[in-house]
């Protein structure tokens, strides 16, 4: 059974992540079959096994705009997760998105830079990156 969790209280202080609320903004992040064993080629499942993407794979906010990102798992037969790591490589959450669902957060970054996300089931293929920027002007 996996440990799934949101930024604890250190974490909370590079990012603020909530069930709910308001937010400003919003993406809906896709899990995108590449090549899997129902749709193929074959040949490309054979050879890598099943591909899955996050569409889109790159997200730019800005510091202190809380951004609501939705996730829809696509696939009626695959687990995914979204496991969000700090420019420090440490890991702040690791949450699940089950098969057909949509399940949203609402994020407030504290800090700028670079934050990879993954998919810790699907690995190497499955990842993105957020971006973020300073305060607007
Ligand atoms: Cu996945």
């Amino acid at each position: 059974m996996k440990n799934f969790y949101l930024p604890d209280a250190a974490g909370s202080k590079i990012v603020t992540v909530t069930k709910s609320g308001e937010a400003e903004a919003e993406t809906i992040v896709l899990t995108e079959a590449v090549a899997v064993k129902e749709t193929g080629p074959k040949e490309t499942v054979a050879k890598f096994g099943e591909i899955y993407a996050f569409s889109p794979n790159f997200i730019a906010l800005r510091e202190n705009v809380p951004t609501k990102l939705t996730f829809w798992n696509l696939q009626p037969d695959d687990e995914h997760d979204f496991m969000l790591a700090a420019p420090d490589s440490r890991v702040l959450m690791h949450v699940k998105l089950a098969p057909l669902t949509k399940e949203s957060w609402v994020f407030t970054f504290h800090e700028e830079g670079i934050f990879n996300f993954y998919c810790a089931v699907h690995q190497p293929e499955m990842n993105g990156q957020i971006l973020v920027l300073p305060p607007a002007k």
